[in-house]
């Protein structure tokens, strides 16, 4: 495992050079050396997980055959793209958001003399990607998938970025319209499809498989995508529209309603503190625990009617990491 990160880094370097000596622009060593520590600082910095499961999928789809140095290159290369579209979001993001921090260092937008340049180089971290894709896939039969694949991707993930954006417009913070069929069209669109469906199916088109013939398998990945951002989503002081707060609204009385339109998105700890008696109130520890195993049932039914055995290997290599609980 420790060994397929390694890996998995070294052809970051690899992808990195050619980026640096791109022949469609002439670099100077000024440019250069911004665009190497502007991708040093912003893409390869995470977990990694999205990337590294392209490999592990495609193993699994490959149903345990030792894979070959080239298909261990291509899935990685595969793999840093997803980092890559992450990178270029989580760039932006962060401006966005008027964020501080990022993997546990300062937004790269915040670093002296980076300021809006950081814009640019968002742009230049998503453009990085079709070069890539060029520079490995140019002249294989599934080439033109790829490309089609993370353009679909990456437009699901800015509609999320905007539709999470427009609900959270300072001045207009009305609880009303929050509901769980908000929530979860955020949360799959800004998260799910590039986080949970994109590695999958970067891995099937790999494996010469048309994702048209998966649909249910998308569909399987986006509820493991959105039952993953519930588990994680917590944001009172900001005023986000997260699974706790809209069930806590279906199911709080007229007198608790009225006290978390008084205190949701205030940023001072005694508002805070009102809104989670309320969550603990409602139990909403309890109600979630209730929700997350009916999930949890319904994708394990979904999955075992999957007719490829190495499919369903892939979607329940998934589904183990996330519901550690379950296991
Ligand atoms: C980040 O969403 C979104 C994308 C598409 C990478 P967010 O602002 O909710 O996340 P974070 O808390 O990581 O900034
Ligand atoms: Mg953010
Ligand atoms: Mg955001
Ligand atoms: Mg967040």
């Amino acid at each position: 495992m420790a060994d397929l990160k390694s890996t998995f880094l070294k052809v970051y370097s690899v992808l990195k050079s050619e980026l640096l000596q791109d022949p469609a622009f002439e670099f100077t060593d000024a440019s250069r050396q911004w665009v190497e520590r502007m991708l040093d600082y912003n893409v390869p910095g995470g977990k990694l997980n999205r990337g590294l499961s392209v490999i592990d999928s495609y193993r699994l789809l490959k149903e345990g055959k030792e894979l070959t140095e080239d298909e261990i290159f291509l899935t990685s290369v595969l793999g840093w793209c997803i980092e890559w579209l992450q990178a270029y979001f989580l760039v932006l993001d962060d401006i966005m958001d008027n964020s501080v921090t990022r993997r546990g260092q300062p937004c790269w937008f915040r670093v002296p003399k980076v300021g809006m340049i950081a814009v640019n180089d968002g742009v230049l971290l998503r453009n990085h990607i079709p070069r890539m894709l060029k520079n490995h896939f140019k002249g294989k039969p599934y080439y033109v998938d790829l490309l089609d694949l993370f353009n679909e991707v990456e437009f699901q993930t800015a509609s999320g970025q905007m539709i999470d954006l427009i609900t959270t417009i300072e001045g207009e913070k009305d609880l009303s319209k929050y509901a769980l069929s908000l929530h979860r069209r955020i949360v799959q669109y800004k998260t799910a499809y590039y986080s949970f469906y994109l590695p999958v199916a970067c891995a099937l088109v790999m494996a010469g498989e048309d994702l048209e013939n998966h649909i249910a398998v998308k569909d399987i990945l986006v509820q493991m995508g959105v039952y993953f951002q519930v588990q994680v989503g917590t944001d009172i002081e900001d005023f986000k529209c997260s699974w706790l707060v809209v069930k806590a609204l279906e199911l709080c009385n007229d007198n608790q309603k009225k006290l978390l339109h008084e205190a949701y998105g205030k940023p001072d700890p005694e508002n805070v503190a009102k809104v989670k008696a309320i969550y603990k109130d409602l139990d909403l520890q309890g109600v979630f625990a209730e929700y997350e195993s009916q999930s949890y049932a319904k994708l394990n039914a979904s999955i075992e009617a999957q007719p490829s055995k190495a499919i369903q290997a892939v979607l329940k290599s998934f589904l183990g990491k996330i519901y550690k609980r379950q296991k």
